[in-house]
């Protein structure tokens, strides 16, 4: 099979593309999504993993920074997952270290948090249940909280179109409005509420484009999952869809957004009044009392 661009064999047979036009698409999916959002002149923060698609977007934003006067850092949190952690650390460095050559930058900004500092790590957790709850909403809350005190617009996550599907598809199902209201391709940042805006510039990418991505640009990153991941409902998800067409999962995420898009006066006052700063540590929280980070890191609230 060739290349529907140039007589080259396509290596990506999902889309008909070689390498080089590969690549081409790909940054083109990327610029068209800041070019869609109007996000210019910012300064973001990249939130790295050490994973195929936080590398990815690493790499790529890079590569756009000036054309959209992006001004970027990257941020990672050391989960502390024995072994797993160590070697996730180690590529998000190598992944630092990519980043800053590709830019002849020496100074972009590297910052690392760890969840010693809160005196909860995540093995803490893994008594019976997984500690996926907990993880979740100590990895958004500290993502925030950085992109918040180090002066970030912007916080940006690799979510790809296969999460956002996954997403969308077990909000719709489970009838939470809310969390779908979340699945915006961009969330506007909110200073007063001590809140970074939210960027996806992958949405519209899948895992194995992503993947193709690292590959081709010699990326670094970890091809491990976490131990805590092993009949991860989301997994399993992913898998029985696996045989989906990637335009037909665009498609879903597309409508919705459009659909959001039309009701987004609304939502915005609905949503800004549920918001309001925890008692304790002044981050928002939708709870009515201290925020579910708080109560967490005060071992009110174990899993
Ligand atoms: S939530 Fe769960 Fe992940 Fe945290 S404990 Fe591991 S699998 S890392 S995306
Ligand atoms: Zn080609
Ligand atoms: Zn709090």
């Amino acid at each position: 099979m060739r290349c529907k661009l140039c007589t080259t064999p396509a290596l990506y047979a999902p889309l008909r593309f070689c390498g080089k036009h590969f690549l081409a698409y790909y940054e083109k999916k990327v610029r068209h999504y800041f070019e869609s959002t109007h996000v210019r002149n910012t300064k973001v923060l990249i939130a790295v993993s050490g994973g195929k698609d936080s590398a990815a977007l690493a790499d790529i934003l890079v590569r756009i920074q000036a054309e959209f006067g992006l001004e970027i850092g990257l941020f990672t949190i050391n989960l502390n997952i024995p072994e797993y952690s160590e070697k996730g650390l180690e590529k998000v460095r190598q992944v630092a270290g990519h980043v800053k050559e590709l830019a002849k930058q020496e100074d972009i900004p590297f910052i690392i948090e760890d969840l010693k500092n809160y005196n909860r790590i995540i093995p803490d957790f893994a008594d019976n249940k997984k500690p996926c709850g907990p993880c979740g909403t100590m990895k958004r809350y500290l993502l925030n909280k950085a992109a918040v005190e180090h002066g970030y617009d912007y916080l940006a996550t690799g979510h790809n179109l296969d999460d956002e599907f996954y997403f969308a598809m077990h909000n719709l199902l489970h009838g939470n409005i809310g969390q779908l209201r979340r699945s915006a391709k961009i969330l506007p940042p909110k200073p007063e509420l001590k809140l970074a805006g939210r960027l996806k510039p992958l949405s519209y990418l899948t895992e194995k484009e992503n993947r193709l991505y690292c590959l081709l640009q010699g990326i670094p990153h970890d091809a491990d999952e976490c131990p805590f991941s092993v009949d991860n409902p989301q997994l399993a998800f992913k898998e029985k869809f696996a045989h989906l067409p990637r335009d037909e999962k665009r498609n879903l995420l597309k409508s919705l957004r459009e659909l959001q898009q039309s009701t987004e006066k609304t939502e915005t006052g609905e949503e800004a009044g549920q918001i309001h700063p925890c008692p304790h540590c002044h981050y928002p929280t939708t709870s009515n009392a201290e925020c579910v980070f708080c109560k967490i890191v005060a071992g009110k609230r174990k899993n």
